[in-house]
């Protein structure tokens, strides 16, 4: 099963809005076929796997062996036919499983249908591990929201930049690899209406190889000018604010043919953070890096809803400013881990 997970890792980054799932084959304590979904729309892990055992021509030991899956198979007919389905014809005689599948679609009915064929099905191997791995799949389909975390760099005194004037150098290249690694990571990347104006952010990935995630920005008037970076048609971009179809917003020419931009509606009130989820829900994002200003990310701590808080405090005093938001305290020093100039906060005691 730890090398299932491990396959299933490969995964990351290409698969979302789907679980990174790998399957291993096992004939006598011997690896006979592996794999993972590899790619969102492709074949599932077991299908991968059964073809590699395939391949290696040991086809006709698949009744005698068992396949160890990080995620329940499916049941449905999806973008590809059941696994369940699969595991079934090729007589496999026992299957070991990480985790359910919480899919709705899915969600027990590929274990009873293996069982109901004489499989043998054991569940839980390494639980926790799958867990983790696939926090995002979990946390979207339970909670139905997107997987949020929480990211910012802080002066040694606690200060994320002046108050006004250029953004402050804080973290340094590493760091920012780092940082462009985690987008890789993520569906969307979200930023408030004073970051988007002032650091005109590009918020794409240059620094690492990966695809760069849906960058969305709260601009409840619409009144972002449209030179920014923002609207370069780059990338999938989504806009969150607050007007009614009737308002004519300031600069009606961003409305113009960009496939790119998508205009998302919230209704002001207590309650924005969480319409906005359940709106980036609704577009299948299942994760969400919110790279700040302050605002925004008080805004989610004070909403309770965040999973992870990455922050790095750099050496450098600034003195005054934009007061860093406040992570002490809000969980206690066992879900805490140092790293370099970087702390996480994991509400499932995870690190990065
Ligand atoms: C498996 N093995 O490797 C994966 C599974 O649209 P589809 O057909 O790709 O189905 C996606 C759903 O199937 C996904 O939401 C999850 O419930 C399950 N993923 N299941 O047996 C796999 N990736
Ligand atoms: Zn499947």
């Amino acid at each position: 099963m730890q090398r299932a997970l491990q396959l299933a890792a490969y995964g990351r980054g290409s698969v979302s809005p789907n679980p990174m799932v790998g399957c291993v084959i096992v004939y006598e304590n011997r690896i006979i076929g592996e794999g993972w979904h590899r790619k969102y729309g492709g074949p599932h892990a077991e299908v991968r796997a059964i073809e590699d055992a395939g391949e290696k021509e040991n086809a006709d030991l698949l009744d005698k062996s068992t396949a160890y899956v990080t995620l329940e198979p499916c049941s449905h007919y999806g973008k590809t036919p059941p696994c369940a389905d699969l595991l079934i014809r090729k007589k496999i005689r026992k299957v070991v499983i990480c985790n359910d599948d919480p899919n709705p679609l899915v969600s027990g009915s590929g274990i009873k249908r293996m069982l109901e064929a004489g499989i043998e099905v054991e569940s839980g191997m390494l639980a926790g591990e799958g867990e983790k791995l696939n926090k995002r799949f979990f946390t979207a389909m339970r909670q139905k929201r997107p997987y949020v975390i929480l990211k910012w760099a802080e002066s040694a005194d606690g200060f994320i930049g002046h108050a006004a004037g250029p953004p402050v150098q804080i973290s340094g290249s590493l760091s920012n690899m780092r940082v462009h690694k985690w987008r890789t990571e993520e569906d969307a990347i979200l930023v408030g209406f004073k970051t988007a104006l002032l650091d005109n952010p590009r918020l794409n990935v240059r620094n690492w190889h990966g695809k760069n995630p849906v960058r969305t920005a709260l601009d409840r008037f619409l009144q972002l000018p449209e030179k920014l970076n923002f609207f370069d048609g780059s990338q999938p971009t989504i806009i969150v604010n607050h007007l009614e179809q009737t308002i004519v917003p300031t600069d009606p020419e961003r409305y113009a043919e960009n496939p790119a931009i998508a205009y998302v509606q919230v209704e002001a009130g207590q309650n924005e953070i969480q319409q906005l989820l359940a709106k980036l829900h609704e577009r299948k994002i299942q994760s969400v890096f919110v790279e700040g200003g302050a605002t925004v990310i008080n805004a989610f701590l004070q909403a309770g809803l965040w999973d992870e808080i990455r922050k790095c405090q750099g050496p450098k005093i600034i003195g005054s400013g934009v007061k860093a938001p406040l992570a002490e305290g809000i969980l206690t020093d066992s879900e805490k881990v140092q790293d370099d100039l970087w702390t996480f906060y994991s509400r499932s005691s995870d690190t990065p």
